[in-house]
């Protein structure tokens, strides 16, 4: 289904001196809230084809019906995200899940909903149908060159998928490593890792981007040959400076840091995308912002001082996605929360008074820093988001607006209540 313009602009008008009340305590703060308002404009999230469909777990798996059965649907999925905040212009493809048949048409179905193509992602921690080799033990860091053979012709072919939609970035998450003691020579993983993903890097077309994605643990429970953001970071400097690592938030032991890794990782210009999701235990994929959203702020507030720090762009520099799954939520409904939740943080970080910080910082006084970072926290920047988005053409509440118009209803109407996506 497309969304009719018309009821965006209908529904705004029911919303809109509820919106202008509340924002007018930033239209006192002007100076503040138009930097703000225009860089939430351009500030684009990319949504994963995966997370379009129903998520499951190892235990089941409760689809909602309406799901995308193709590639197709899920564009489709995803320009009526895109539609509904105009912060959703990107979605990241997973091969061999996604493979387009036609990438041009794909191309141009993509460019009529207003979206581009963000990293490709590909996949050596599955067997398909009709692989001739095995990845139960690994895929980059095989024993065996044959499987490793195979795992690099496949990145390579994700490359080529990627060029022909006009993305500029692939990413490499393995689950290479070992469940028990003794089983794996870390030395040798390592090398035989390090030389399949220099293999694939030097098939990366000039202006593309390699995301080295780490996960501490899972699929396997006693190491992960990336399993840290030291060893992604290792790797993306001995492969060279098209190599970059990408975070993503429920890959790390439980209290971790993110904010330090992330603003380490910046300030050495090897920071080169993000996966948001939240978790309570491991990688538990939850909407971003439901769980720890004074940890996502204060990521936030490193990325916008890193990106700062460089002179980089806030909206275009880093690759911005998020990647997750859920069983209880209709999909759609919480990416739209996962959405908001970034530019909530994003916002929050962006009106931090940075000299006063400093200054804090400067003079040892935590309880000034503290203070200063927690005034930002507190302040309610959403009239601020909505603004952004009323002037992007989106709506005012995108989930108010979808459960309005029955979308999910609507969507099971067109594809069907048994429909199962493609992908997890
Ligand atoms: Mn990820």
């Amino acid at each position: 289904m497309k969304l009719d313009p018309e009821s965006i602009a209908e529904y705004n008008q029911t919303q809109l001196e509820g919106h202008q009340r509340k924002l007018s305590y930033w239209t006192q703060e002007v100076a503040k809230a138009e930097p703000v308002i225009q860089k939430l404009i351009d500030f684009q999230i990319a949504i994963p084809s995966w997370a379009l469909g129903t998520g499951g777990t190892r235990f089941g798996r409760f689809p909602g019906g309406g799901e995308p059965r193709s590639l197709e649907e899920k564009i489709a999925d995803v320009g009526l995200l895109h539609a509904l905040n105009r912060a959703s212009g990107a979605i990241s493809l997973h091969i061999p899940w996604d493979i387009p048949t036609d990438p041009n048409a794909i191309r141009q179905l993509a460019a009529q909903h207003g979206l581009r193509f963000d990293a490709v992602n590909s996949n050596t921690f599955q067997d398909q149908l009709d692989a001739q080799q095995s990845y139960k033990f690994g895929s980059l860091q095989h024993t065996d060159p044959a499987v490793r053979r195979q795992a690099i012709e496949h990145n390579i072919e994700v490359i080529r998928h990627g060029v022909a939609l006009g993305s500029d970035a692939l990413t490499v998450w393995l689950s290479d490593g070992s469940c028990f003691p003794g089983q794996l020579n870390f030395r040798k993983a390592f090398d035989r890792t390090l030389s399949s993903l220099e293999e694939i890097y030097a098939a990366l077309p000039n202006d593309w981007k390699l995301f080295v994605e780490y996960k501490a643990f899972e699929p396997n429970f006693y190491s992960m040959t990336v399993g840290d953001w030291g060893s992604s970071f290792l790797y993306a400097n001995k492969l060279g400076p098209k190599a970059y690592t990408l975070v993503d938030l429920g890959h790390h032991l439980p209290n971790a840091n993110i904010e330090q890794i992330v603003a380490i990782l910046l300030h050495q210009g090897k920071l080169g995308g993000f996966h948001f999701n939240d978790s309570k235990y491991g990688d538990d994929d939850l909407t971003a912002g439901s769980i720890k959203p004074y940890q996502l702020f204060l990521i936030f507030t490193e990325l916008v001082d890193g990106l700062d720090a460089r002179g980089m762009n806030h909206a275009t520099d880093l690759g911005w996605m998020i990647d997750a799954s859920h069983n209880v939520k209709d999909p759609l409904e919480d990416l739209l929360q996962s959405v908001e939740a970034i530019q909530i943080a994003y916002a929050q970080a962006l009106i931090v008074d940075r000299e006063a910080l400093e200054d804090a910082r400067e003079a040892n006084d935590p309880v000034r820093a503290q203070e200063i970072l927690q005034d930002a926290f507190r302040t309610d920047v959403r009239p601020l988001v909505a603004e952004a988005r009323r002037r992007a053409g989106a709506s005012l509440n995108p989930l108010g607006l979808y459960r309005q118009l029955n979308v999910r209803q609507q969507l099971i109407g067109e594809r069907g209540a048994k429909t199962v996506t493609t992908g997890l």
